[in-house]
This record gives structure tokens, C-alpha cells and sequence, in this order.
């Protein structure tokens, strides 16, 4: 409490000397993310006893790049270690017990860690359903060190605090620095080249936006640039923002989300194009700041899931536009870049990033080099402008949940490294090669950047595997790729 009130004391003084309007407003801005921040920071420690670390482990990737099958199996194989060797503190013993516990935060809804694990273990296992929104679950272990300090320490307690949300979410980060115009400008041209652009000319046409606005108008037209958002992501375009235009959550429908971009113009006081754009300031102010506010900021460590494999297989276009997405995410973690992010950052930041390529399982293990190479090929522009001094960074290929299982075939008197596992539209035992990865990553970036419409050397494809039926050896969680590795690059300094 002590704190709370010396900091509102803080605000008023902080206030006086800024008479200006533009002065003022920035002021009492900065002053109120600070007091939300410190109110939440006192009720983070109460949440847990003082001498407890917590870890908060940001999980973000674009829709269907793997989070919820990542976290569900990570528990899992924290709760049931024997598949964590590369896991030190797993692999010496020092991680005696792993519970789940109630969250810290009240308001977030719960990861349904139970009926995930249910669906991906069960005798005739499945995926579970896409979740559409931001939600938290508290592990916690009791880690005891080893070796020589074994005897003079008590046991320990590290809760992690793991929080899943659409990497969707934090591309809306660049739609702080644009205005109405600019944005709309961006946007229009983005649709041009991509999937459902041409239904959202045609009502973008037949709508007259100086006109006086009309709800069931303004609705069409969202309408229209929301159907066209989800062709495209559908087609395999990842940068598909405003990112709550496809997971609404429970923001649906509302006037917030009742906009689009429109062609350049001076719009009159009550027209759809004004209302348009205030709508579009309502969605920063409203939307996209208490996010990053009260949940980015307060993140330690963060992994980040890209599903390259499957933008390999959609083309070039999409591999080019995943390029550009992942520089856009990227760019949230560069606190120094963007005031709005410095001042509620406040001088932490998150210190370890991990890059991961997911579905790993769909290539045999001689292939995993070239996908990780790709992976970092991907990241890497985006990486050479940011700057990450103080945060670990590393990229690596895994699959949460291992399908598959390898095999070697003999192809036109050539042997090639498959994988097998059970398709899942038919439901078949199938093997698998999806291509010849290149050795040199620019071998796709560079077409893909120059804007090919197909790869040269043929098509990459990608096969969906349903989950394998396991039996698991007592101690063991779900089979996975490197899953352990992750864990120790995210976790293991702490444990
Ligand atoms: N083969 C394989 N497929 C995976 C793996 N993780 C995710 N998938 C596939 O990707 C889909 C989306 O995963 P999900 O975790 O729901 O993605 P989210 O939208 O990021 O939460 C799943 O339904 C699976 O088909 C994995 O480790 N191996
Ligand atoms: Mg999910």
C-alpha cells in the first residue's frame, strides 16, 4: 500500500510543470500505466511467498502454430520427466515435484491444461480444438539443487506462470505508430494482391464514404474486410491485422471492431469515413494498449512458435509474408523502439527469447538443420534491426507432440529419410517426405522475396498426422523433439 500511494503522490507532482495540452495528456498517460503496473506488482507478490521465484513464460505464434498442443505436452513432460534428459535440472533430480496451482490472475481464463491432455493422450487421441484468446496456467515445482550445495539449501519453489496469446495480437503493436490514413492506405494495397481482396474492392466501391454514417453500412463493409482477412489467412498469409478482426474473443460485433480501411480522404463531421476513423483510434486505445499494458509487459522469458513447414507449403508469397509478420512480432520485443512500450516496460524486459519451428515430427531428423537454418534465415533481417542487447535469443526446430516415427525407403534406387505416422483425413498409416529442403535457406527467401509465384524445384507439401496412440512408460510424458532443450534454454537457469 506504502508504495502504491507514494507513487499517486509522484503522479501529482510529475503533473504541475506540464501546462501545454499535448504535455498533459502524455504525462497522465505515462503516470497511469505506471500506478496499474505497481497496484499489479503488489498483488503479484502477495500471490506467492516472497522467497519464490516466478517465472511468467510468454507462449505466442501465429493461429495454428502450435501453442496449445506446446503447452499442454511442456506440462505434461514437466509433471512426468523421463523424456526431459536435456532438461538439467530434470536429468540430476533436482526437480523433486510439478503441480498445477491456482493462477495468479482471476480475470484470465484458465488453460484447459486437463482436457487438452485428455484429447492428445487418449486411446483414440486427437487435436484439440483452436483456442481464439489470451490464458494462463501456474505450474510449479519444488526443485531441490544437487551436487555440492545439495546439503546447505532448502528445497525451492518456482511457479511458472505460462501465458498463451495470438501472435496476432502483438502485430497490432505497428498499428500505434500509424494514423487512420496511413494504415488504410497499407492495408488496401495488401488486399490487392491477396485472397478476398477483390469482394472488398467491389463493397469498398459500392459504398460512398463521405456519405453519412449508416450502422448496417459500416457493418457490410467491416463485414466485407473481415471476410477477406480470413481468406487470406486461410490461403496461408500470416500478417492478417488488425489481429482481433480474426480472434474477436469476446470483443465481437462491438463498434471497435466495426471498421476498415478506406481510400484517402477528407471526411466530413458524422461520415462513415470519420466515424471509420475514430473507430480505428477507439481500437489502439481501447484494444491494443491494455494488452501489451497488462500482459506483455509483465513477461520474463517468451518462446515464440512458427510454423514454417507450413508456409513453405502455401509459397513463396507466404513464406515472404511470414518473413514480414515475424519482423513485426520481433519488433514488441525491442522495448527501446516505441515510448509507449519503453514506459510500460519501465526498464525490464524480457531476457530470453526462443524462436522455435514446430511440427518438426513431419521431417525425418537428417532434414532438421535445414529447417532450423530456415528458421533463423527467417528472423534474421528482422533480428540485425532489433536490438536485443541483454536478451538471449536462439532458434531451433521441435514438435511439442511426436507423430511419427522414422524410416528409410528405397526411391528410384535411392534411399530416403521418411517419416510414417496415421493421416489424419483417412485415417491411413502413410510415409512421408515433404521435399528436399535446401542447404542454403536463400534458396526460398530469395524467390520468395522477389516475389515468385511458385518454387522452382517443384512443391513442398505437407501432410496433416493425427496423433499417435501412446503407451507410456510410468514417469514418461508425451513423446516430443527437443522439447527438454526448449524447456532448459527458457527455464533452466532458474531451476
Ligand atoms: N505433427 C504435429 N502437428 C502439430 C504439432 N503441434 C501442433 N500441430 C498441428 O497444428 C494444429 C494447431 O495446433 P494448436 O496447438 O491448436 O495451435 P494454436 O492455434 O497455436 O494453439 C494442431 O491441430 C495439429 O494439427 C506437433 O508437435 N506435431
Ligand atoms: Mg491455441
Amino acid at each position: 500500500m506504502q508504495n502504491q500511494s507514494l507513487h499517486i503522490m509522484a503522479a501529482g507532482t510529475y503533473l504541475l510543470p506540464n501546462h501545454t495540452e499535448k504535455g498533459t495528456t502524455l504525462v497522465i498517460a505515462a503516470i497511469a500505466d505506471q500506478i496499474i503496473r505497481t497496484a499489479e506488482g503488489v498483488g503479484d507478490t502477495l500471490s506467492a511467498p516472497f522467497s519464490d521465484t516466478v517465472i511468467r513464460l510468454g507462449v505466442t505464434g501465429l493461429s495454428r502454430a502450435g501453442k496449445t498442443v506446446f503447452i499442454t505436452s511442456l506440462v505434461a513432460n514437466l509433471m512426468d520427466r523421463g523424456r526431459m534428459p536435456q532438461l538439467q535440472a530434470a536429468a540430476s533430480g533436482a526437480i523433486q515435484t510439478a503441480y498445477l496451482q491456482p493462477q495468479p490472475d482471476d480475470t484470465l481464463p484458465r488453460f484447459q491444461y486437463e482436457s487438452y491432455l485428455n484429447e492428445i493422450t487418449s486411446p483414440t487421441p486427437s487435436w484439440p480444438q483452436g483456442t481464439r484468446q489470451i490464458s494462463e496456467l501456474r505450474l510449479s515445482l519444488r526443485v531441490q539443487p544437487r551436487g555440492l550445495l545439495a546439503g546447505l539449501s532448502k528445497p525451492r519453489t518456482v511457479h511458472i506462470d505460462i501465458v498463451d496469446y495470438p501472435g496476432e495480437w502483438l502485430l497490432d503493436l505497428g498499428l500505434l505508430d500509424q494514423s487512420y490514413a496511413d494504415w488504410s492506405r497499407a492495408a488496401i494495397a495488401r488486399s490487392q494482391s491477396r485472397q478476398g481482396g477483390d469482394l472488398f474492392a467491389a463493397a469498398l466501391a459500392a459504398t460512398d464514404p463521405q456519405a453519412k454514417l449508416d450502422e448496417t453500412e459500416a457493418q457490410r463493409i467491416a463485414g466485407a474486410f473481415t471476410t477477406h482477412l480470413q481468406t487470406a489467412r486461410e490461403a496461408g498469409f500470416s500478417d492478417c491485422s488488425p489481429g482481433r478482426f480474426l480472434l474477436p474473443g469476446d470483443l465481437a460485433g462491438s463498434p471497435v471492431l466495426t471498421f476498415a480501411p478506406l481510400p484517402d480522404g477528407d471526411y466530413p463531421r458524422g461520415s462513415l469515413g470519420r466515424e471509420f476513423a475514430r473507430r480505428f483510434e477507439s481500437y489502439k486505445r481501447n484494444v491494443v494498449r491494455p494488452f501489451f499494458r497488462d500482459h506483455f509487459a509483465k513477461i520474463d522469458r517468451q518462446i515464440v512458435l512458427i510454423d514454417v513447414l507450413g508456409a513453405i507449403h502455401a509459397g513463396p508469397a507466404a513464406l515472404d509474408d511470414l518473413r514480414n509478420a515475424m519482423a513485426g512480432i520481433l519488433g514488441a520485443f525491442r522495448p527501446g523502439r516505441n515510448d509507449f512500450l519503453a514506459r510500460i516496460f519501465n526498464g525490464r524486459r524480457v531476457d530470453r527469447i526462443l524462436f522455435a519451428a514446430t511440427k518438426a515430427d513431419h521431417l525425418h531428423h537428417s532434414q532438421h538443420p535445414q529447417l532450423t537454418a530456415i528458421t533463423q534465415a527467417l528472423l534474421r533481417e528482422a533480428k540485425d534491426r532489433a536490438d536485443f542487447a541483454g536478451a538471449a535469443t536462439s532458434a531451433m526446430a521441435i514438435a511439442a507432440l511426436r507423430t511419427t516415427v522414422e524410416d528409410v525407403m528405397t526411391h528410384n534406387g535411392k534411399d530416403l529419410n521418411v517419416v510414417r505416422g496415421q493421416l489424419l483425413e483417412t485415417g491411413k498409416q502413410a510415409a512421408f517426405y515433404p521435399g528436399a529442403l535446401p542447404d542454403d535457406p536463400s534458396h526460398l527467401l530469395a524467390p520468395a522475396r522477389a516475389g515468385a509465384e511458385k518454387w522452382l524445384d517443384g512443391d513442398y507439401s505437407v501432410m496433416r498426422f493425427a496423433p499417435a496412440a501412446i503407451t507410456r512408460k510410468p514417469g514418461d510424458g508425451p513423446p516430443h523433439i527437443r522439447l527438454d532443450k526448449a524447456a532448459q534454454f527458457l527455464l533452466g537457469d532458474k531451476l
